[in-house]
C-alpha cells in the first residue's frame, strides 16, 4: 500500500502531472469528538454499552478495529490536538496547555508534508489551537471552544459566519459538503472532521432531549469514591459531581441555586443562544424535572447521596444524547461513502481528543492520568488490509497519528517526530510488531481550571506510575497495578510487595523522560493552583507597569523573596532609590521562573540590570541533576533577555546551602555553578559568584549567616548587597541626586 512509495517518487508524479500512478495512497477520514469517553462507546464494551449504544461509531468496529489501549499525551484539548498534527510530545510542540499557549502553526505538520505529495487537507470543526490553521487546502472551525447552539464558523477568508442549527449536525453537513462538492476528485484528501461535542456543557440536539427520559443509567462503581490509599492530590480537584457542577451551565437550571450544594458562576450561555421559540421548547422537555428538583430540595427530600446521584443522571443523560447525534454524523458519513463508492479506497478513523470522567472517582473532565481520561478512543475502518472485528491491545498513543498519516502517504516518517507509525499495527490487524514499545509517557502541566495537580508518568500494559512533583515526599508517586486493580483505587507505591516493580518502573519512568527530551526545569510551568503565588504574579505585572522608571530587577525564588522580608532594611537602602522591583517567589524553580518570565509583563521597563539567582529548589525539592537544572538557567536567562534586550543580567552562581561543602545538596548547587558561570558573555549576561562572603575558610555555612543553611538573615542580605555593590555600578545603576 502506501507505505511502500517513495516520497521522491510522489513529488516528481506530481511534477508530471500524473499524481500517484496506480498507486494512489488512501484516503483518510478522521472523525474526531471533543470528550468522549471510550466508556461511552459500545464497541469497547465497558459499562455503558446496552443503556447506551452507538450502532454507527460500532459499524466502524465491526468492520476494522478498535484498539483498547489506546491513549493521550496530555490530557486536555488544545494539547492533544498539537500532538496530533505534529507527532511530538507537548513539551516538543510547546502547547503544554489550553491556559496560555497558541499553536505555532509554523513548525511541522503532518497536513503541510502530506500536502506537498498532492494530498487534499480540508478541516471542519473544533480547532481549538488558537492561531488559524495551516497545511489546510480548506478550513472552517469553530472560534475557541465554539457552541452548540447557532454557532459561528472561522471562515478561512477571514471573519465569521453564523449558522442556525445545532453544531455537531453542521458539522457533518460541512464534511459532506465537501466531499460532495468542494474537493478535487482526482486528489487523495484527508478530511479532519472535529466535533465540540460531546464536550461541557453537554448540550443535546432539540431531537434528542427524550431521549433516556425514564431511564436510570447504571453508575461506575467509584461515583463516591473516598479517595483513600492514594495521593491527596485527588481530592483536591474541582471536577466532582457532588460538589462541582454548576447550577445553571451544567444542570441547565433558571434563576439562582435554591440549595447551596451547587455552585452558579457560569450561567448558561447556550440557552441564551437559543431562540424564544427554542428556549420554549427546551424549557417543555427540562422544566418538569428541573422543578420536581427544587421541590424535593424545598422539601427537604434530598440528602448529600440522593443529590449526587440527581445531578450525575443529568449529566450522564445529556452527555450521552450529544454522543448520539455525533454517532448520527459518523452515520452519514459512513452511508455517503458507501453510496459514492469511496468506502474501498478510505480509511475511516474515530477518535477523540481524550477520555473523560464519567462519573468514575466521583469525577467529571479530565486531565488525570487516570485510565477513563488518559484512554482515547481509536477506531479504524481500513477495507481489505485490517481484518473486520480485530480488537488491539498495543500501546498506542497520540503521537503516532502524524507519523502513521505520513506512512499511509508515502513518506518518510521525519526523525524528529517521537510517535510511531501504526501502519504495520494495522497490517497486522492490530497485533504489534516484536519490537513495538512496551510503555507511554504522559504529562500534565497543571491548569487553574479543575485544580487537577501537575503530574506526569509512564504506564507499560500492567503497571502505571504517577510522579506528581508539588506533592511532598511519598505522596508524589503512585503505583497502580491495571491487572489487580484496574479502577485504580489503590496506589501500592509503599506496598513492600511491589518494591521491585517500583524500582523496575522508576527506571522506566526516567528511561522514557530521557528518551522524549523531558527536562521539567526548561518546560515553563506555572504554580496556578497556589492562590498566593497568582496573586502576587499579578501583582508584579501591575507594579511593572506602573513603574516606568524601574532601574533594577530582582529575578529567582524565596531567597530574593526574602528582600521583603529579612532583607528589607537592606533592600531599602540600597535599591530602592533604583525603584527596584522584586521578582523573587518563594518555592519558585527554574521552570516557574521561566513562565513568569513568558507571561509576566515587561514591556514598560527597561532595567538597566537584573540581578538573577534560581536553581536552588529544582535541586532541593528534586534533587534534579544539575546539568538539567543549568539549562533551565539558560531558558531563563535567554528568556530575560527576549523580554528586556537592553537590560544587563547579573547571574549569581546559586548559593550555598547546607552545613559544608560535603552537603550532597551544596554538591549539586556547586555543580550547576561550575556550568552557570559559563554562560556570561561578558557583554548582556554577566556573571558573579560571591559565595565565599556567607563561607569560612573551609566552606562551612553558619547558623547566623543563614539560619537555615538556605536562606540568608539580615547579616546575610547586608554581605550580598555589599558584594554585588561594585559591579552594579559598573552595569550603569549610578547612584544620582535628585535635584529638584
Ligand atoms: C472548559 C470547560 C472545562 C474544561 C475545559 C477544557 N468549562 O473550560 O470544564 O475542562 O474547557 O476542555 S466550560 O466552561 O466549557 O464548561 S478542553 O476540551 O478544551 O480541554
Ligand atoms: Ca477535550
Amino acid at each position: 500500500m502506501g507505505s511502500g512509495i517513495a516520497a521522491g517518487a510522489l513529488l516528481s508524479g506530481c511534477q508530471t502531472g500524473n499524481l500517484f500512478g496506480s498507486k494512489k495512497p488512501p484516503n483518510i477520514l478522521f472523525i474526531f469528538s471533543d470528550d468522549h469517553a471510550q466508556a461511552a462507546i459500545s464497541a469497547y464494551d465497558k459499562h455503558l454499552k446496552d443503556a447506551a449504544p452507538t450502532p454507527n461509531i460500532d459499524r466502524i468496529a465491526t468492520d476494522g478495529a478498535v484498539f483498547e489501549r489506546s491513549y493521550c499525551a496530555n490530557s486536555i484539548c488544545g494539547p492533544s490536538r498539537a500532538c496530533i498534527l505534529t507527532g511530538k510530545h507537548s513539551h516538543v510542540n510547546g502547547y503544554i496547555d489550553n491556559e496560555r499557549c497558541r499553536f505555532n502553526g509554523d513548525q511541522p505538520t503532518f497536513p503541510k508534508y502530506i500536502q506537498k505529495t498532492g494530498y487534499q487537507t480540508a478541516l471542519v470543526g473544533k480547532w481549538h489551537l488558537v492561531s488559524d490553521p495551516q497545511g489546510f487546502d480548506y478550513w472552517e472551525v469553530l472560534p475557541g471552544q465554539g457552541n452548540y447552539i447557532n454557532p459561528d464558523f472561522l471562515q478561512q477568508g477571514g471573519g465569521k459566519k453564523r449558522y442556525s442549527g445545532y453544531c455537531t449536525d453542521i458539522i457533518t453537513d460541512k464534511a459532506l459538503d465537501w466531499l460532495q462538492s468542494k474537493r478535487d476528485t482526482t486528489k487523495p484528501f484527508v478530511l479532519m472532521c472535529q466535533h465540540k461535542a460531546p464536550h461541557r456543557n453537554w448540550m443535546p440536539p432539540e431531537r434528542y432531549y427524550d431521549l433516556f427520559k425514564g431511564m436510570d443509567m447504571p453508575e461506575p462503581d467509584s461515583l463516591f469514591d473516598d479517595y483513600k490509599d492514594r495521593s491527596p492530590a485527588l481530592a483536591q480537584q474541582q471536577m466532582s459531581c457532588a460538589k462541582d457542577f454548576n447550577w445553571g451551565h451544567d444542570m441547565y437550571m433558571h434563576g439562582e441555586p435554591t440549595d447551596p450544594r451547587f455552585t452558579n458562576f457560569m450561567g448558561n450561555g447556550e440557552y441564551n443562544r437559543m431562540t424564544d421559540a427554542e428556549k420554549k421548547r427546551f424549557d417543555a422537555a427540562y422544566g418538569p424535572e428541573s422543578e420536581a428538583l427544587k421541590k424535593a430540595l424545598a422539601d427537604g427530600k434530598m440528602d448529600d447521596t440522593q443529590l449526587t446521584k440527581w445531578k450525575y443522571q443529568r449529566y450522564i443523560k445529556n452527555y450521552l444524547r450529544c454522543i448520539r447525534a455525533v454517532d448520527d454524523g459518523v452515520g452519514r458519513l459512513l452511508d455517503y461513502l458507501d453510496a459514492s463508492g469511496l468506502a474501498d479506497d478510505t480509511i475511516v478513523i474515530y477518535s477523540s481528543d481524550q477520555g473523560f470522567y464519567l462519573g468514575e472517582h466521583g469525577w467529571f473532565d479530565k486531565r488525570w492520568m487516570f485510565e477513563e481520561s488518559f484512554a482515547m478512543p481509536f477506531l479504524i475502518r481500513w477495507k481489505g488490509q485490517i481484518k473486520p472485528g480485530s480488537r488491539s491491545k498495543a500501546l498506542i498513543q497520540n503521537i503516532d497519528y502524524a507519523p502513521t498519516f505520513m506512512d499511509l502517504a508515502g513518506l518518510q516518517v521525519p526523525a524528529d517526530m517521537q510517535g510511531r507509525s501504526l501502519v504495520p499495527l494495522f497490517k497486522r490487524s492490530g497485533v504489534a510488531p516484536v519490537n513495538w514499545r512496551k510503555s507511554l509517557y504522559y504529562a500534565y502541566y497543571g491548569e487553574r481550571c479543575h485544580h487537577v495537580a501537575k503530574h506526569d508518568g509512564v504506564t507499560t500494559d500492567r503497571y502505571k506510575l504517577f510522579f506528581m512533583p508539588d506533592m511532598r515526599g511519598n505522596d508524589r508517586w503512585q503505583l497502580f497495578d491495571l491487572v489487580k486493580d484496574p479502577h485504580e483505587m489503590k496506589s501500592v507505591h509503599m506496598d513492600p510487595a511491589y518494591k521491585q516493580v517500583l524500582a523496575d518502573m522508576k527506571v522506566e519512568y526516567y528511561r522514557v523522560r530521557k528518551e522524549y527530551g523531558v527536562n521539567s526545569a526548561v518546560i515553563p510551568c506555572s504554580r496556578n493552583a497556589q492562590h498566593w503565588w497568582m496573586k502576587r504574579f499579578q501583582k508584579k505585572n501591575k507594579k511593572c507597569l506602573k513603574t516606568p522608571n524601574c532601574e533594577l530587577l530582582f529575578l529567582g525564588d524565596s531567597i530574593i523573596h526574602g528582600f521583603d522580608g529579612k532583607g528589607k532594611a537592606v533592600w531599602n537602602k540600597n535599591y530602592a532609590k533604583y525603584k527596584a522591583i522584586n521578582l523573587g517567589f518563594g518555592g519558585d524553580r527554574t521552570e516557574h521562573l521561566l513562565w513568569r518570565l513568558k507571561y509576566g509583563v515587561f514591556d514598560k521597563i527597561s532595567p538597566k540590570v537584573a540581578v538573577m539567582m534560581i536553581g536552588t529548589n529544582n535541586t532541593g525539592h528534586l534533587q534534579t541533576p544539575a546539568a538539567e537544572t543549568a539549562l533551565g538557567v539558560k531558558a531563563c536567562i535567554d528568556e530575560a533577555r527576549a523580554k528586556l534586550p537592553k537590560t544587563k543580567i547579573l547571574l549569581l552562581s546559586v548559593f550555598p546551602r547546607g552545613k559544608d561543602t560535603k552537603d550532597p545538596m551544596r554538591m549539586i548547587n556547586d555543580k550547576i555553578n561550575g556550568i552557570i558561570k559559563g554562560y556570561a558573555d561578558g557583554v548582556n549576561v554577566h556573571h558573579m559568584d560571591i559565595n565565599n562572603v556567607f563561607l569560612d575558610d573551609n566552606g562551612v555555612l553558619s547558623k547566623e549567616i543563614m539560619g537555615d543553611l538556605l536562606h540568608p538573615g539580615p547579616e546575610g542580605y547586608e554581605r550580598w548587597a555589599k558584594a554585588i555593590a561594585p559591579k552594579l555600578k559598573e552595569l550603569g545603576l549610578i547612584e544620582t541626586i535628585a535635584c529638584r
